[in-house]
């Protein structure tokens, strides 16, 4: 085999169909029991997707694009799931996708050239290249709270949710977590659950979603120009088009022009308006505070309990800095009678118990279900959970102990021939996914073609490359406000990971620049070989 690619969504399927248009023999392997990815496991109440699903679909196909019809302004997780599952039909990729089948280790023999991809099941697998599209947000996490195992009800992570669903009529819930996941299921699960109960360490911000049904216009416009609007996405930092592109800092106008404009935002709806209203929001604090602040009173308007509402806007994060959440009736969602929030930044969870949950103060709460909303292992879970090494002595454990290390997120310095997607260093979690997704992959084909072209059959980055790659990731990073929150990409959500901000945040438009450049100077910072290979 040609390319052994790890992961069956989004990235693994679009590797295949670009990689196999070159020839080249390639296999996918998923160990999920359906293509999707993300969008497979995440089944939860009211997972849907924050970027609107005009802008968050593949565009490598117009026709693809033109024929497809979303029924709402954002997609609901079944649509996307069922977009995912028309594109592998369309494009025949399911042939070459190994569903149920989770790689366990990917080791290089340096002399034959190749990865040797060992499967759950025992498979091996050889290939000259690896192509890990194994996601960012693909290793949920259940922290580890005492007595777990004791809890006589049922409880369920947001990342593995259950295929049949999950009814909680009549049930006493509880809800741990406040990102996406959490905003997104908790108006849900209140409809339905006698009551639910939120515990909540880290108030997030979040802004009315708006969704609603695809407006007929909207849809034909945006149609209309497809392409056009496509190349416009590639030239923002977000990967996303139709929002003018801010020309002023926020301390520039009056106080009354700032509010009308961060009020207009509010009233469209979606995150990357709001944060693209001024030039300065995510790098200047004190602009950073004028839009942070009117969200926290929007927040203290709509919730009636005034010491609710306090608790539930945030204070100790720029807006931004974490990922800003999309909801519908999220914040309304505590005027319920049946809705309460705890603060468990205050008074922290103890353990979980036969009947519930306790906190280390000695709150005690009965729960029939508890919900992890917890997370996941961002960004280098997935892979530091596969046994990666190579026959030079390499291992990806240790090559990232303190911290994940790659030129451009897409190589490792040490680790020939095995391509990331979307990885550490690179923008991806930043943008429009799919963009990113397709930049990389793209980026990766046209790599293995010039390879063949000019007979390399090895590739890598040089460790100067990576280690100026990481120092530039950092110092764009630290230029911004986001160091100043614990987010997930930093890794500060999982106890004991390094500190380090993985998302290149300098922007999609001038990281595919960079890409593009690092290509037309043949590859600079790799080191390219025509290894002589002992079959
Ligand atoms: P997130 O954004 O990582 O949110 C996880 C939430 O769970 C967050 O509020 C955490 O609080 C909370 N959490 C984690 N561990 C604990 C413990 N031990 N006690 C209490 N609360 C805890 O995950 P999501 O699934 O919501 O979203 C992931 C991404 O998917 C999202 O950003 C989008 O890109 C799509 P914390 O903030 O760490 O204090």
């Amino acid at each position: 085999m040609d390319v052994a690619i790890v992961g069956g969504g989004l990235a693994g399927l679009y590797s295949i169909h670009r990689l196999r248009g070159m020839g080249l023999k390639v296999r996918a392997y998923e160990a999920g029991s359906g293509v999707g990815g993300t969008w497979f496991w995440n089944r939860y109440p009211g997972a849907r997707c924050d970027v609107e699903s005009l802008e968050y679909s593949y565009s490598f196909s117009n026709e693809l694009q033109q024929e497809w019809k979303w029924p709402e302004r954002y997609g609901t997780q079944p649509e996307i799931l069922k977009y995912i599952n028309h594109v592998a039909d369309r494009f025949d990729l399911r042939r070459d996708v190994q569903l149920n089948t989770r790689i366990v280790s990917a080791h290089f023999d340096s002399k034959a050239g190749e990865w040797i991809l060992k499967t759950d099941g025992g498979e091996e697998i050889r290939a000259r290249y690896c192509v890990m599209a194994a996601g960012n947000l693909s290793t949920p996490r259940v922290p580890d709270f005492k007595g777990l195992q004791s809890f006589k009800g049922k409880w369920y992570h947001s990342g593995l949710w259950p295929h049949e669903g999950v009814d909680f009529t009549g049930l006493r819930v509880g809800v741990i977590g406040t990102g996406s996941s959490g905003v997104q299921m908790i108006p849900i699960i209140a409809q339905q659950a006698k009551h639910l109960t939120v515990f909540q360490r880290t108030a997030n911000f979040s802004l009315p979603a708006r969704n609603g049904p695809m407006e007929p216009e909207r849809e034909r416009s945006h149609k209309a120009e497809y392409p056009a609007r496509r190349a416009a996405a590639a030239d923002t930092p977000f990967a996303i088009a139709g929002h003018a592109k801010p020309t002023k800092s926020a301390l520039d106008v009056s106080d009354d022009e700032r509010n009308q404009s961060y009020e207009a935002k509010w009233q469209e709806g979606g995150s990357i308006s709001y944060l693209y209203a001024y030039t300065d929001l995510l790098v200047n604090k004190q602009s950073n505070d004028t839009a942070s602040e009117f969200v926290r009173n929007k927040i203290r308007s709509m919730v009636k309990d005034k010491r609710t509402g306090e608790l539930l806007a945030p204070k100790d994060h720029p807006i931004g800095t974490k990922r800003l959440c999309l909801d519908t009736n999220y914040y309304e969602t505590y005027n319920r009678p049946n809705v309460g929030l705890v603060d468990v930044r205050s008074d922290p969870i103890a353990q979980i118990t036969e009947a519930g949950l306790r906190t280390e103060g000695g709150q005690t709460f009965e729960l029939d279900a508890i919900v992890f909303a917890t997370g996941f292992d961002a960004m280098t879970g997935a892979l530091r959970e596969i046994d990666v090494r190579t026959s030079d002595g390499a291992i990806l454990r240790d090559h990232w102990e303190g911290g994940p290390l790659t030129y451009l997120g897409l190589m490792m310095s040490g680790f020939p021939n095995m391509f990331v997607v979307t990885g550490p260093g690179s923008p991806g979690v930043k943008t429009q996914m799919i963009a990113s997704i397709e930049q990389h992959v793209d980026w990766i084909a046209d790599c293995i073609g010039h390879m063949r072209k000019e007979g390399f059959s090895r590739i890598e980055p040089s460790p100067q490359a990576e280690m100026d790659w990481v120092h530039h990731v950092n110092k764009v990073a630290d230029s911004t406000l986001y160091p100043l929150a614990n987010s997930w990409y930093m890794g500060a959500n999982i106890p004991g990971k390094p500190r380090v901000f993985m998302p290149y945040v300098g922007g999609f438009d001038r990281y595919k620049r960079h890409c593009d450049a690092v290509a037309a100077k043949g590859y600079e910072g790799f080191e390219l070989s025509r290894q002589k290979v002992i079959a």
